[in-house]
């Protein structure tokens, strides 16, 4: 299906087909897990099924890196089912969301009573929790401390509503901006980055702010569906008395004024984003650090002025994904990306929109801060449509090759 979706764009077939045929390999490598304890199996094994596409991004990290972000990733995925399950009452989740970093050094601690997809994180905590307590000091220090504060924020906004521009910045340091820090000084600590990613909090915070920013405007109506708000009120009241008016197609134009005026406050993260990245030497540490970023920045301008957003989910295409993947390998790779994305936001602003001449302000910094030599504009050429058809043939194969995929790892658990 995804290379049906991409079979007008030529670059994200081919980048597709390179793909599947071991250009992954050039930047996500496997990890080799043989020689590994059991309970370090399980956690990869729970890494894998609570995020499949980013879980391949972990472990293609340098050895020394990889096992304490598994685990800090782990961690925190448990920290925010705790934080996410509205089954859980109030005087139980206050506590359990202060002490939570507490329970890394209890053995036996865990949570049964959770509801939420990823609750096995909780059940089975004492897994994590056991590799947690093996990994280096200074590795542990990091995520205990991160936990700490994360959790005390998260208490913060357990109502489920953000009200000023600053609440929204500091919600998402609580939530997002909190995991850079961690990740930099975890990435400093095992002496594949230079001190200054870690010690350099503001740029690590940017980063988680940037992805968290984006994460919310793409999320609008799932979350209006569940009760939370996450667009700050200081914003949306511009355009309407209630959150959930956007939502009716009645309110078509404020909705995308509200959206582009949150688009714009997301963009201001770009510079920090690109000098943090500039900053990075490690490969496998660029790959991580880059790939959600520019997915944030392809997102961001999907959604930019698109009523899609308050009806549906927006998505990037998955032939896009991977060929956006495949580029960001270096800092002029990145660049070019985001250029472009920013690029396509500057010429999509409509002359009647209210934050118009903040939006082509904001735009035109980042063009600035991210000029290149490198192109990432798509060549905008559709295929003859003998060559579509016969594309169309290939989808079909791979289809049918998938499937067969599939049942054969279903039968056999095999890795392709
Ligand atoms: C992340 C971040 C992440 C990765 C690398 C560097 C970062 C620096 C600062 C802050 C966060 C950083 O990346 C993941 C990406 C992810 O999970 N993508 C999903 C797709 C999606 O739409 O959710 C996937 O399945 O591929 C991320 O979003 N978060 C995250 C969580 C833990 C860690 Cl260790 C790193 C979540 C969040 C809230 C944005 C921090």
């Amino acid at each position: 299906m995804d290379l049906v979706k991409s079979i007008r764009y030529p670059e994200e077939v081919y980048a597709l087909l390179k793909y599947k045929f071991g250009g992954c390999q050039a930047v996500i490598s496997k990890n080799d897990l043989k020689n590994e304890s059991p309970q370090l199996r399980k956690c990869y094994e729970y890494l894998n099924k609570t995020s499949r596409s980013f879980a391949a991004v972990i472990q293609a990290l340098d050895r020394e890196l990889r096992h304490a972000v598994c685990i800090f990733y782990l961690v925190l995925r448990a920290l925010d089912t705790v934080e996410d399950d509205m089954t859980i009452p109030l005087e139980v989740k206050v506590p359990l969301l202060r002490s939570f970093y507490t329970k890394l050094q209890e053995p036996d601690w865990c949570f049964m009573d959770s509801k939420e997809k990823d609750k096995i994180v909780l059940e089975d905590f004492s897994t994590i929790s056991h590799e947690f307590r093996k990994l280096a000091p200074l590795y542990q220090e990091v995520i205990s401390d991160i936990c700490c504060k994360m959790g005390d924020g998260m208490t913060v906004f357990l109502e489920g509503h953000v009200d000023s521009k600053k609440q929204w910045d500091e919600y998402c340091h609580y939530v997002a901006g909190l995991v850079g820090i961690g990740l930099s000084r975890l990435f400093s600590a095992s002496g594949l980055e230079d001190s200054i990613v870690g010690q350099d909090t503001r740029l690590a915070n940017s980063m988680g702010l940037f992805l968290q920013k984006t994460n919310i405007i793409r999320d609008y109506l799932e979350d209006i569906e569940q009760g939370r708000e996450f667009w700050p009120k200081e914003v949306w009241s511009k355009y309407a008395n209630k959150l959930s008016d956007f939502a009716d197609p009645a309110n078509r134009r404020a909705a995308l004024s509200c959206l582009n005026d949150l688009v714009t406050n997301a963009l201001h993260h770009v510079p920090d984003v690109l000098l943090y990245m500039s900053r990075i030497k490690n490969q496998s540490v660029f790959n991580f650090c880059a790939i959600p970023q520019v997915m944030a920045i392809g997102t961001l301008e999907r959604c930019y002025n698109n009523p899609g957003v308050f009806t549906g989910v927006v998505k990037i295409r998955k032939g896009e994904a991977v060929r956006m993947m495949m580029y960001a390998t270096s800092l002029e790779g990145v660049k070019a990306i985001m250029y472009h994305f920013t690029a396509q936001i500057l010429h999509s602003i409509p002359s009647t929109d209210p934050s118009q001449n903040i939006t082509r302000r904001c735009c035109h910094q980042v063009l600035e801060r991210s000029c290149t030599d490198k192109d990432y504009t798509s060549s905008g050429q559709f295929f003859p449509l003998y060559v579509s058809c016969s594309m169309m043939l290939a989808a079909i194969m791979w289809q049918y090759w998938t499937s067969v995929e599939n049942i054969y790892h279903g039968y056999f658990g095999m890795e392709s």
